[in-house]
């Protein structure tokens, strides 16, 4: 309980300090669902809205079909060597300290079952970490302990700061919701590349959103990249996950995917710039491919 007393009034600094840079017009947005969020005693990953979700889960799923298996058996061994290997027993144990066959098998077993998990998992790297192209190039950056989101090609910028519990009916979350409902929302295109700078200004923080199967540590001074293309339309929640300080629990995240024509409108309300506004030097993705 100190701990909020503490966390509470600087909390109310953070929001204060957010109003200046905040997004404003994310109540303009149509009403969306909450996709993806925890929930309660729940233990599985949640719902996979991307393809590269769903490779996780297939990875996660694969291993413990996996592991169980080979838990059962050491489980059994371990068994069978307290109930029939014990000094009343078996009085007099076997003196012999080598096995050339069962040393062979227990090392090319093992390597045929890691051989077999690389199959699947060097693929489902390669998916997550070589980007394509991108339709939105978005920089996000770690704080602590809030969120910073810069369009880059449009010059639209804002923080993201997560919302009391008092404040959730305001921005239309249910109460739920608190711990993960944020101020403003990172709005993104459905069925689009969207590809993330993540860093961060000063400790090491890491931005994911469990739907998308995406994770990513923002490392100050380096600029890590992470993409993903949402599925369907409704509200993502993710929290920081690497362990940044005193607020660590209190900077999750919001990601609001939309249709294409309510992205473009939501970024004009930002009062962001076009390729064809002399200022930007590269052309605008989202509105050419489709
Ligand atoms: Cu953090």
């Amino acid at each position: 309980m100190r701990l909020f007393k503490v966390i509470t009034p600087m909390t109310a600094a953070f929001v204060s300090v957010a109003a200046a840079t905040k997004a404003v017009a994310d109540d303009l947005l149509p009403q969306l669902p909450v996709l993806g969020a925890p929930v309660p005693d729940a233990t599985a990953l949640q719902t996979p809205f991307t393809a590269l979700a769903r490779e996780v889960r297939f990875l996660d799923d694969l291993l413990l079909w996996i592991i169980v298996p080979i838990t059962i058996f050491v489980t059994a061994l371990l068994i069978w060597v307290i109930v029939f290997h014990n000094r009343r027993a078996n009085p007099e144990p076997a003196r012999f300290t080598h096995n050339t066959p069962i040393e062979i098998a227990w090392t090319v077993v093992p390597a045929l079952i890691l051989l077999f998990i690389a199959l699947f998992t060097f693929p489902a790297l390669r998916h997550q970490q070589i980007m394509p192209e991108a339709d939105v190039t978005i920089k996000v950056t770690g704080f602590q302990w809030y969120w910073g989101y810069e369009y880059v090609d449009h010059g639209v910028e804002f923080s993201q700061f997560m919302l009391e519990r008092d404040e959730l009916a305001d921005y239309g979350y249910t109460d739920d919701l608190y711990l993960l409902a944020t101020d403003t929302a990172m709005v993104v295109p459905v069925n689009k590349n969207i590809v993330l700078q993540v860093t961060a200004a000063d400790v090491i923080h890491s931005w994911t959103i469990p739907a998308f199967g995406v994770k990513q540590d923002g490392v100050p001074g380096r600029l890590a990249e992470l993409w993903f293309n949402a599925e369907e339309e409704g509200i993502y929640f993710g929290q920081c996950s690497e362990l940044c300080g005193i607020a660590h629990a209190y900077m999750p995240i919001t990601v609001k995917v939309v249709s294409e024509e309510e992205y473009l409108a939501w970024l004009e309300r930002q009062g962001a710039q076009f390729a064809d506004a002399p200022q930007a030097e590269q052309p605008v993705q989202v509105a050419s491919s489709n």
